[in-house]
């Protein structure tokens, strides 16, 4: 296939967007043959079966690298509380918060959990979304997080989408271990990452590092597991204060450190130096009201790869645009249009550990997103408005937008 009459931002480092005018992208057997200047296409690429795109925009196809978006029930009341007044901790000590989505993750079958996902997952993909990470953390118990794994991996049987799971036991302590966080990581959490990883359902391991959920000494066991299993770790840091999570991840060489609004300027040095990616969250930092922005120029000044995702989840994001959070990402962290893009495409990537996707360029995966936008700053700037006209996921042309 050859597309021919574009405008790529192809989001390769050297130039803003990796911009280039008047494009053409060859593709073959799922991946790209050859991208760049319609003018130097090879004579031997033009006779395959042509596609003008009328000068429209093509972007790397957009990676949304955290989510939970396999879970039970919704949260629509504590929604309401904390419009009267409740915060976040407060419901989560009274017993709510994740603990009660845990409750309605447990009591859904593995068919219900795959039905649920995949009308949210239906929303990211009509945004041109390749590539969803998902989530495990609200079982709690070993059948249930294995539970919600399956039925993340069933996505890409169903879907054009790439799944890559985490194990997300350390999310919370379940109401039989309130107090006892240490015998849940010892009677629960760590048996259940082995059983996971042997029945091949994890990709990487994650934890949620704060005070009301686990202490760097609980984290840092699960991740010695992590590690004795040859998996990723990746972690939830320095969302609600500072415990000391992003470097105790950077320490581990985790593929990111996510949230982050309480991170300082070591934090970023040590992501900097771990190379590890800061995974920005807006939609959790605007559902909870926060007001402690993350160190956004530290993470620049220490060249730290930011990506973006919407944290898809029934309490502190339920969110399901990856458009909407690039605006959010520029409105509320002050990211440019150019650092909010590449933060759902190369720098997800790199959270993710995938080295085949987010940019166009020869030898990745064709995996395109097709916008009736004339210049990629205006995927960041609309608010509620989708201008994909296409997407090809793996070669093939996905779906077709009127
Ligand atoms: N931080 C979050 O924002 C989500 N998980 C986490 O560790 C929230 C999950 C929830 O409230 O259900
Ligand atoms: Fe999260």
């Amino acid at each position: 296939m050859l597309l021919l009459n574009a405008t790529l931002a192809t989001m390769s480092p050297e130039q803003p967007f990796g911009l280039i005018p008047q494009g053409a992208i060859a593709i073959r057997d799922g991946h790209i043959l050859w991208c760049g200047p319609e003018a130097e296409l090879p004579e031997e690429h033009r006779h395959a079966e042509q596609h003008d795109l009328g000068g429209r925009l093509v972007t790397p196809a957009l990676i949304d690298c955290h989510t939970h978006i396999v879970h039970g029930g919704n949260r629509a009341r504590e929604f309401e509380m904390r419009l009267e007044g409740a915060s976040y901790e407060q419901i989560a000590g009274a017993g709510g918060g994740i603990v009660s989505t845990v409750k309605a993750t447990r009591e859904a079958t593995e068919d219900a959990l795959l039905e649920g996902a995949l009308r949210r997952v239906d929303a990211l993909l009509a945004e041109g979304v390749s590539v969803i990470e998902i989530k495990s953390g609200y079982g709690l118990d070993l059948e249930t997080e294995c539970n919600m794994l399956r039925a993340a991996r069933r996505i890409e049987r169903e879907r054009p989408v790439r799944i890559r799971t985490s194990f997300l036991g350390a999310h919370a302590v379940p109401a039989d271990y309130k107090g006892r966080a240490d015998a849940y990581i010892d009677d629960v959490c760590l048996p259940a990452l082995n059983a996971a990883h042997a029945e091949g359902l994890v990709d990487a391991v994650d934890g949620f590092c704060e005070g009301i959920a686990f202490n760097t000494m609980q984290i840092g066991r699960v991740f010695d597991r992590a590690k004795s299993l040859g998996l990723p770790v990746k972690l939830h840091a320095e969302q609600l204060s500072h415990t000391g999570g992003t470097t105790l991840a950077a320490k581990y060489g985790a593929l990111s450190a996510d949230h982050v609004e309480y991170a300082d300027i070591s934090d970023a040095l040590a992501l900097s130096e771990a190379g590890t990616v800061a995974v920005l969250l807006p939609g959790a930092f605007y559902t909870l009201r926060e007001t402690q922005l993350p160190p956004v120029q530290a993470f620049r000044d220490q060249n730290v790869p930011m990506a973006l995702a919407t944290d898809c989840n029934p309490g502190s994001s339920p969110l399901t645009s990856l458009l909407l959070t690039i605006n959010m990402g520029c409105t509320l962290f002050r990211l440019t249009p150019e650092e909010a893009l590449a933060g759902v495409t190369r720098h997800a990537a790199r959270a993710l550990g995938l080295a085949d996707c987010g940019i166009i360029r020869a030898g990745l995966r064709a995996d395109l997103a097709i916008w009736d936008v004339d210049h990629p700053a205006e995927l960041a700037y609309r608010i509620g408005f989708n201008p994909l006209h296409l997407s090809i996921f793996a070669g093939v042309i996905k779906e077709r937008h009127v």
